[in-house]
Protein backbone atom coordinates (compact mmCIF):
# COMPACT_ATOMS: atom_id res chain seq x y z
CA UNK A 1 0.00 0.00 0.00
CA UNK A 2 0.69 3.45 -0.11
CA UNK A 3 0.45 6.11 2.52
CA UNK A 4 0.97 9.91 1.84
CA UNK A 5 1.63 12.05 4.81
CA UNK A 6 0.82 15.97 5.16
CA UNK A 7 1.99 18.42 8.33
CA UNK A 8 -0.07 21.18 8.93
CA UNK A 9 1.77 23.15 11.59
CA UNK A 10 -1.56 25.17 12.50
CA UNK A 11 -1.71 26.42 16.37
CA UNK A 12 -3.93 29.54 16.37
CA UNK A 13 -7.28 26.27 17.21
CA UNK A 14 -5.94 25.84 20.71
CA UNK A 15 -5.45 28.33 23.46
CA UNK A 16 -1.65 27.23 24.02
CA UNK A 17 1.42 27.34 21.46
CA UNK A 18 3.31 25.17 20.51
CA UNK A 19 1.16 22.42 18.70
CA UNK A 20 2.84 23.55 15.33
CA UNK A 21 6.28 21.72 16.29
CA UNK A 22 3.74 18.87 16.00
CA UNK A 23 4.32 17.02 12.59
CA UNK A 24 7.80 17.93 12.99
CA UNK A 25 7.96 15.85 16.34
CA UNK A 26 6.03 12.69 14.46
CA UNK A 27 8.11 12.72 11.63
CA UNK A 28 11.64 13.02 14.69
CA UNK A 29 9.69 10.04 16.22
CA UNK A 30 10.34 8.02 13.13
CA UNK A 31 6.67 7.67 12.04
CA UNK A 32 8.20 6.64 8.33
CA UNK A 33 10.19 4.08 9.64
CA UNK A 34 7.71 2.39 11.49
CA UNK A 35 5.38 2.64 8.55
CA UNK A 36 8.37 1.71 5.76
CA UNK A 37 8.61 -1.81 8.22
CA UNK A 38 5.54 -2.48 7.95
CA UNK A 39 5.96 -2.72 3.69
CA UNK A 40 4.04 0.32 3.17
CA UNK A 41 5.26 3.15 0.52
CA UNK A 42 5.38 6.36 2.08
CA UNK A 43 5.39 9.58 0.50
CA UNK A 44 6.39 12.87 2.84
CA UNK A 45 4.37 15.38 1.67
CA UNK A 46 6.20 17.99 3.79
CA UNK A 47 4.04 20.90 5.38
CA UNK A 48 1.48 23.34 4.05
CA UNK A 49 3.48 26.55 4.60
CA UNK A 50 1.67 29.44 6.05
CA UNK A 51 3.25 31.45 2.31
CA UNK A 52 1.31 28.66 0.84
CA UNK A 53 -1.95 30.20 2.26
CA UNK A 54 -3.87 32.52 0.14
CA UNK A 55 -5.13 35.62 3.30
CA UNK A 56 -8.80 35.51 4.20
CA UNK A 57 -10.17 38.67 5.07
CA UNK A 58 -13.50 39.91 5.57
CA UNK A 59 -15.35 39.86 8.61
CA UNK A 60 -15.34 37.02 10.67
CA UNK A 61 -17.70 35.34 12.76
CA UNK A 62 -18.19 36.20 16.70
CA UNK A 63 -16.77 34.15 18.65
CA UNK A 64 -14.29 32.37 16.59
CA UNK A 65 -11.02 33.32 17.50
CA UNK A 66 -8.61 33.33 14.50
CA UNK A 67 -11.16 32.91 12.37
CA UNK A 68 -9.53 34.30 9.03
CA UNK A 69 -6.14 32.65 9.90
CA UNK A 70 -7.87 29.19 10.39
CA UNK A 71 -10.31 29.88 7.22
CA UNK A 72 -6.88 30.07 5.25
CA UNK A 73 -5.88 26.76 6.46
CA UNK A 74 -9.16 24.79 5.97
CA UNK A 75 -8.98 25.92 2.24
CA UNK A 76 -5.28 24.62 1.32
CA UNK A 77 -6.21 21.65 3.47
CA UNK A 78 -9.60 20.65 2.12
CA UNK A 79 -8.05 21.22 -1.36
CA UNK A 80 -4.85 18.84 -0.76
CA UNK A 81 -6.48 16.39 1.20
CA UNK A 82 -9.48 15.75 -1.59
CA UNK A 83 -6.29 15.45 -4.31
CA UNK A 84 -4.61 13.29 -1.58
CA UNK A 85 -7.30 10.69 -1.05
CA UNK A 86 -8.04 10.97 -4.59
CA UNK A 87 -4.66 9.51 -5.78
CA UNK A 88 -5.52 6.04 -3.95
CA UNK A 89 -3.03 6.51 -1.54
CA UNK A 90 -3.86 6.74 2.25
CA UNK A 91 -3.37 9.84 3.44
CA UNK A 92 -2.36 10.79 6.99
CA UNK A 93 -2.62 14.52 7.87
CA UNK A 94 -0.47 15.63 10.67
CA UNK A 95 -0.96 18.58 13.39
CA UNK A 96 -1.27 20.52 14.34
CA UNK A 97 -4.31 21.46 16.47
CA UNK A 98 -7.54 19.50 15.93
CA UNK A 99 -9.16 22.85 14.26
CA UNK A 100 -7.08 20.95 10.86
CA UNK A 101 -9.79 18.17 10.40
CA UNK A 102 -12.33 20.43 9.17
CA UNK A 103 -10.22 21.04 6.15
CA UNK A 104 -8.65 17.81 6.08
CA UNK A 105 -11.76 15.33 6.62
CA UNK A 106 -14.56 17.53 4.18
CA UNK A 107 -11.61 16.82 1.61
CA UNK A 108 -11.40 13.17 2.12
CA UNK A 109 -15.45 12.95 2.73
CA UNK A 110 -15.79 15.11 -0.69
CA UNK A 111 -13.38 12.01 -2.26
CA UNK A 112 -15.51 9.09 -0.95
CA UNK A 113 -19.24 11.07 -1.59
CA UNK A 114 -17.94 11.44 -5.86
CA UNK A 115 -17.13 7.34 -5.47
CA UNK A 116 -20.69 6.77 -3.67
CA UNK A 117 -18.87 5.57 -0.19
CA UNK A 118 -19.70 7.00 3.23
CA UNK A 119 -17.32 8.71 5.05
CA UNK A 120 -17.62 7.69 8.69
CA UNK A 121 -15.50 9.62 11.29
CA UNK A 122 -13.78 8.40 14.29
CA UNK A 123 -13.36 10.52 16.60
CA UNK A 124 -10.73 9.83 19.50
CA UNK A 125 -10.56 12.50 22.17
CA UNK A 126 -11.30 13.51 25.65
CA UNK A 127 -13.11 16.36 24.23
CA UNK A 128 -16.53 16.13 22.16
CA UNK A 129 -15.38 18.98 19.84
CA UNK A 130 -19.04 19.75 18.80
CA UNK A 131 -18.97 23.68 19.91
CA UNK A 132 -19.79 25.95 17.52
CA UNK A 133 -19.86 29.89 17.88
CA UNK A 134 -23.31 30.54 19.06
CA UNK A 135 -22.42 28.08 21.83
CA UNK A 136 -18.58 27.82 22.72
CA UNK A 137 -17.17 28.75 25.86
CA UNK A 138 -13.74 29.96 24.66
CA UNK A 139 -14.12 31.00 21.26
CA UNK A 140 -11.34 27.90 20.18
CA UNK A 141 -11.68 26.54 16.49
CA UNK A 142 -10.24 23.49 17.41
CA UNK A 143 -13.30 22.31 20.08
CA UNK A 144 -15.63 23.10 17.07
CA UNK A 145 -14.29 20.72 14.29
CA UNK A 146 -16.54 17.92 15.06
CA UNK A 147 -19.68 19.98 14.77
CA UNK A 148 -18.32 21.80 11.78
CA UNK A 149 -18.11 18.68 9.67
CA UNK A 150 -21.70 17.58 10.53
CA UNK A 151 -22.39 20.34 8.50
CA UNK A 152 -23.80 22.65 12.02
CA UNK A 153 -24.44 26.26 11.54
CA UNK A 154 -22.09 29.45 12.17
CA UNK A 155 -18.74 28.75 10.20
CA UNK A 156 -20.75 28.35 6.79
CA UNK A 157 -17.78 30.70 4.87
CA UNK A 158 -15.48 28.81 6.12
CA UNK A 159 -14.18 27.07 3.26
CA UNK A 160 -14.75 29.37 0.92
CA UNK A 161 -15.31 27.99 -2.85
CA UNK A 162 -14.05 24.86 -1.88
CA UNK A 163 -16.85 22.35 -1.85
CA UNK A 164 -18.01 21.36 1.67
CA UNK A 165 -18.46 17.77 2.21
CA UNK A 166 -20.65 17.79 5.48
CA UNK A 167 -20.74 14.17 6.89
CA UNK A 168 -24.42 13.12 8.77
CA UNK A 169 -24.77 12.95 12.24
CA UNK A 170 -24.74 9.47 12.40
CA UNK A 171 -21.67 8.95 11.03
CA UNK A 172 -19.55 10.57 13.48
CA UNK A 173 -18.54 8.53 16.33
CA UNK A 174 -17.31 9.62 18.99
CA UNK A 175 -15.02 7.95 21.25
CA UNK A 176 -12.91 8.12 24.71
CA UNK A 177 -14.79 11.06 25.74
CA UNK A 178 -14.59 13.07 29.35
CA UNK A 179 -14.87 16.57 29.01
CA UNK A 180 -17.63 18.15 27.30
CA UNK A 181 -19.33 22.03 27.89
CA UNK A 182 -22.86 22.68 28.83
CA UNK A 183 -24.21 23.81 25.49
CA UNK A 184 -21.67 21.15 23.70
CA UNK A 185 -23.55 18.19 25.89
CA UNK A 186 -27.17 18.98 24.82
CA UNK A 187 -26.02 19.12 21.31
CA UNK A 188 -25.02 16.07 20.93
CA UNK A 189 -27.92 14.71 22.44
CA UNK A 190 -29.99 16.26 20.43
CA UNK A 191 -28.65 15.54 17.01
CA UNK A 192 -28.04 11.54 18.31
CA UNK A 193 -24.30 11.41 17.74
CA UNK A 194 -22.62 8.36 18.47
CA UNK A 195 -20.98 8.71 21.95
CA UNK A 196 -18.39 6.10 23.53
CA UNK A 197 -17.27 8.29 26.83
CA UNK A 198 -14.93 7.15 29.31
CA UNK A 199 -17.89 5.55 31.50
CA UNK A 200 -19.30 3.80 28.44
CA UNK A 201 -15.33 2.20 28.19
CA UNK A 202 -14.94 1.32 31.78
CA UNK A 203 -18.35 -0.74 31.44
CA UNK A 204 -18.27 -2.41 28.36
CA UNK A 205 -14.37 -2.13 27.19
CA UNK A 206 -13.11 -0.67 23.84
CA UNK A 207 -13.38 -4.26 21.91
CA UNK A 208 -17.34 -4.27 22.75
CA UNK A 209 -17.15 -0.27 21.71
CA UNK A 210 -14.90 -0.20 18.46
CA UNK A 211 -16.62 -3.29 16.91
CA UNK A 212 -19.57 -1.55 16.77
CA UNK A 213 -18.12 1.17 15.08
CA UNK A 214 -16.82 -1.15 13.33
CA UNK A 215 -20.13 -3.09 12.07
CA UNK A 216 -21.99 0.73 11.25
CA UNK A 217 -19.53 1.42 8.96
CA UNK A 218 -19.39 -2.03 7.37
CA UNK A 219 -23.21 -2.38 7.12
CA UNK A 220 -22.98 0.98 5.32
CA UNK A 221 -20.91 -0.21 2.65
CA UNK A 222 -18.66 2.67 4.01
CA UNK A 223 -14.78 3.66 4.97
CA UNK A 224 -13.51 5.28 8.34
CA UNK A 225 -11.28 8.00 8.68
CA UNK A 226 -9.70 7.94 12.07
CA UNK A 227 -8.92 11.56 14.04
CA UNK A 228 -6.92 10.94 16.39
CA UNK A 229 -6.47 13.91 19.13
CA UNK A 230 -4.08 12.74 21.45
CA UNK A 231 -5.48 13.88 24.37
CA UNK A 232 -7.37 10.91 24.08
CA UNK A 233 -4.69 9.23 25.92
CA UNK A 234 -4.18 9.41 29.79
CA UNK A 235 -2.19 11.99 30.69
CA UNK A 236 0.94 10.33 32.50
CA UNK A 237 1.46 8.33 29.33
CA UNK A 238 0.85 11.48 26.77
CA UNK A 239 1.66 14.52 28.34
CA UNK A 240 2.79 16.00 25.26
CA UNK A 241 -0.76 17.90 24.61
CA UNK A 242 -1.84 21.30 24.86
CA UNK A 243 -5.19 20.01 27.14
CA UNK A 244 -4.67 16.91 29.25
CA UNK A 245 -7.56 15.45 31.10
CA UNK A 246 -7.32 12.65 33.75
CA UNK A 247 -8.80 8.98 32.99
CA UNK A 248 -7.60 8.97 29.53
CA UNK A 249 -7.52 5.85 27.00
CA UNK A 250 -4.69 3.50 28.95
CA UNK A 251 -1.47 2.47 27.09
CA UNK A 252 -2.78 -1.12 26.04
CA UNK A 253 -6.52 0.18 25.60
CA UNK A 254 -5.41 2.43 23.14
CA UNK A 255 -3.67 -0.01 20.84
CA UNK A 256 -6.74 -2.57 20.83
CA UNK A 257 -8.88 0.40 19.70
CA UNK A 258 -5.87 0.89 16.64
CA UNK A 259 -5.48 -2.95 16.13
CA UNK A 260 -9.00 -3.75 15.33
CA UNK A 261 -9.66 -0.55 13.22
CA UNK A 262 -6.14 -2.40 11.15
CA UNK A 263 -8.20 -5.63 11.41
CA UNK A 264 -11.00 -4.19 9.81
CA UNK A 265 -9.65 -3.62 6.94
CA UNK A 266 -12.01 0.06 6.55
CA UNK A 267 -9.56 2.98 7.25
CA UNK A 268 -9.27 4.91 4.45
CA UNK A 269 -7.34 8.00 6.19
CA UNK A 270 -5.95 9.62 9.64
CA UNK A 271 -5.69 12.63 11.52
CA UNK A 272 -2.64 12.80 14.54
CA UNK A 273 -3.39 15.98 16.06
CA UNK A 274 -2.93 18.52 19.20
CA UNK A 275 1.05 17.20 19.62
CA UNK A 276 2.60 19.98 21.37
CA UNK A 277 6.21 18.88 21.52
CA UNK A 278 6.98 22.27 23.87
CA UNK A 279 4.67 20.26 26.72
CA UNK A 280 6.17 16.55 25.80
CA UNK A 281 8.26 14.91 28.06
CA UNK A 282 11.68 13.97 25.69
CA UNK A 283 9.38 12.51 23.00
CA UNK A 284 7.36 10.45 25.17
CA UNK A 285 4.19 11.37 23.11
CA UNK A 286 5.50 12.00 19.74
CA UNK A 287 6.51 8.18 20.60
CA UNK A 288 3.45 6.64 21.77
CA UNK A 289 1.39 8.09 18.58
CA UNK A 290 3.96 6.95 16.23
CA UNK A 291 3.65 3.48 18.34
CA UNK A 292 -0.01 4.05 17.50
CA UNK A 293 0.03 4.57 14.22
CA UNK A 294 1.94 1.99 13.33
CA UNK A 295 -0.75 -0.52 15.20
CA UNK A 296 -3.09 1.59 13.27
CA UNK A 297 -1.73 0.51 10.14
CA UNK A 298 -0.96 -3.43 10.62
CA UNK A 299 1.64 -3.62 13.58
CA UNK A 300 1.01 -6.44 15.57
CA UNK A 301 2.72 -7.69 19.28
CA UNK A 302 4.23 -10.75 17.77
CA UNK A 303 5.74 -8.54 15.11
CA UNK A 304 7.69 -6.40 17.86
CA UNK A 305 11.06 -6.97 19.13
CA UNK A 306 11.40 -8.11 22.87
CA UNK A 307 13.35 -5.39 24.17
CA UNK A 308 16.80 -6.18 25.71
CA UNK A 309 16.64 -4.36 28.74
CA UNK A 310 12.69 -5.99 29.02
CA UNK A 311 10.94 -2.71 30.65
CA UNK A 312 7.60 -4.19 29.38
C1 LIG B 1 -13.39 23.11 25.05
C2 LIG B 1 -12.05 22.41 24.98
N1 LIG B 1 -14.46 22.14 24.85
C3 LIG B 1 -13.48 24.23 24.02
N2 LIG B 1 -11.87 21.87 23.72
C4 LIG B 1 -10.83 21.16 23.25
O1 LIG B 1 -12.68 25.15 24.12
O2 LIG B 1 -14.33 24.17 23.15
N3 LIG B 1 -9.72 20.96 23.82
N4 LIG B 1 -10.97 20.61 22.07
O3 LIG B 1 -8.74 20.17 23.33
MN1 LIG C 1 -9.85 24.54 24.00
MN1 LIG D 1 -9.86 17.41 19.69
MN1 LIG E 1 -9.09 17.01 22.82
Amino acid sequence: GRIALLGAPIEVGASRRGALMGPAGLRTAGLVSVLESLGYTVSDHGDILPRDLTTVDGPAPANARFYNEIAAWMRALSARAYELARSGDTPIFLGGDHSLSMGSVNGVARHWQEQGRKLFVLWLDAHADFNMPAISPSGNMHGMSSAFLCGEAGLDDLLGSEPRASISHEQLSLFGIRSIDPLEKAAVKARGVDIADMRAIDEHGVGVLIRKVIEKVRAANGVLHVSFDVDFLDPPLAPGVGTTVPGGATYREAHLVMELLHDSGLVRSMDIVELNPFLDDRGQTARLAVELAGSLFGQQITDRQTPSNAIG
